[in-house]
């Protein structure tokens, strides 16, 4: 079986549509077929600053919304990045690896430090890409499940894979990005040009799986759209249309075509009523199995721990063959 890998940060609290429909969603698909790995990346979470207990309880629950949105730890393997020592080890490697010139060139990062400015920018949150290069050799993925917003990450991993195998011999597997078309990208409810985002979004902008429900339906039913009156997809003319079309979609599985002969004649009011029911119902189910995780944490802590020790085991192969590669000296 193939192999995949990805994380999601524990920092916001609730996953946003985003999340759910351009990653979480595929990772629930690919344990089905693949051999997959999925981690919540507390590491990453540190590199802007974290209150401590609230980022231990942010960890749980984004545990228990993987799970509850559909992850069997059965199927899959799912840990904590903090948990397997690995990441930081071989993080380390990359680093000297990765030329200041490449890394300088990440637009997450040139957005997010231009946001902050230079003195609130941590150097850990310029590195993050190449802990997340780290993330995936560790594990010889085959494929990265995540949104749009990680292509490059995921082009800067393969640079590195080949960097390394070429210097010191074959050893990493070069993964390639698993990036839906249709859901690489959920744009802000508010302003549809750019996407769903946990730290730019407004408030009304953005859906918050754990959110009341209501409040969620609310959001749909006020997200802008145009001034126009047909429902088509059309993502260059349309952008808000063809995002409620696209998230519409992605949750009932009719098809865009579908869904265009259904509303033909009809007002964007319509579709936004019969949207926001459709989020109502999908939401409703999903808080409630998160509450469920959480209320037993002890189930929760042994699925993690039981993750994180057959993580280990992977991550451990493959950076002792990475250091003897390097040449460091074996402890013996
Ligand atoms: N709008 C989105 N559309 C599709 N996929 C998205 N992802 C995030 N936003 C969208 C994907 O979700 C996965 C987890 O991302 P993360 O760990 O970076 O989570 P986050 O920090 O909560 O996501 P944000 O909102 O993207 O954070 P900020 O605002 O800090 O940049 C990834 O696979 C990501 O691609």
């Amino acid at each position: 079986r193939p192999r995949v890998l990805s994380g999601i940060q524990p920092t916001a609290g609730s996953f946003h549509l985003g999340n759910y429909l351009g990653a979480v969603r595929q990772w629930v698909a690919l344990q089905e077929s693949h051999d997959a790995f999925y981690m919540v990346v507390d590491l990453h979470a540190i590199t802007v600053p974290q209150d401590p207990t609230a980022l231990r309880a942010n960890t749980r629950l984004a545990a228990a919304q993987l799970l509850a949105a559909g992850l069997d730890p059965e199927r899959c393997t799912l840990f904590v990045q903090s948990h397997v020592p690995e990441h930081a080890q071989l993080a380390w490697v990359m680093n000297c690896l990765t030329g200041f010139g490449e890394a300088s060139r990440m637009t997450q990062f040139k957005d997010k430090s231009a946001k902050q400015g230079a003195d609130r920018t941590s150097v850990g949150l310029f590195t993050y890409p190449i802990l997340q290069i780290a993330d995936i050799l560790l594990y010889q993925a085959n494929q990265v499940p995540v949104g749009e917003d990680q292509r490059q990450h995921i082009e800067l991993t393969r640079d590195l894979a080949e960097r390394f195998n070429g210097r010191y011999g074959d050893t990493f597997t070069v993964p390639a990005p698993y990036i839906l078309k249709e859901t690489g990208k959920v744009y802000d409810l508010q302003d549809p040009a750019v996407k769903m985002s946990k730290s730019a979004s407004s408030v009304k902008g953005i859906i918050n799986l754990l959110d009341e429900p209501k409040t969620s339906a609310k959001k749909i039913k006020s997200a802008v759209t145009d001034t126009d009156t047909v429902i088509r997809y059309d993502a260059e003319a349309k952008p808000g249309v063809s995002n409620l079309l696209t998230i519409y979609s992605t949750l009932t599985g009719e098809s865009i075509a579908d869904l265009e002969k259904k509303y033909e004649g009809k007002m964007y009011g319509a579709l936004k009523t019969d949207l926001a029911e459709i989020m109502v119902e999908f939401v409703t189910p999903f808080r409630d199995r998160t509450q469920e995780y959480l209320d037993d944490p002890e189930t929760l802590d042994s699925i993690l721990a039981k993750g994180a020790e057959k993580a280990r085991a992977v991550a451990a192969e493959t950076l002792a063959s990475a250091y003897d590669r390097i040449g460091f000296l074996p402890a013996k």
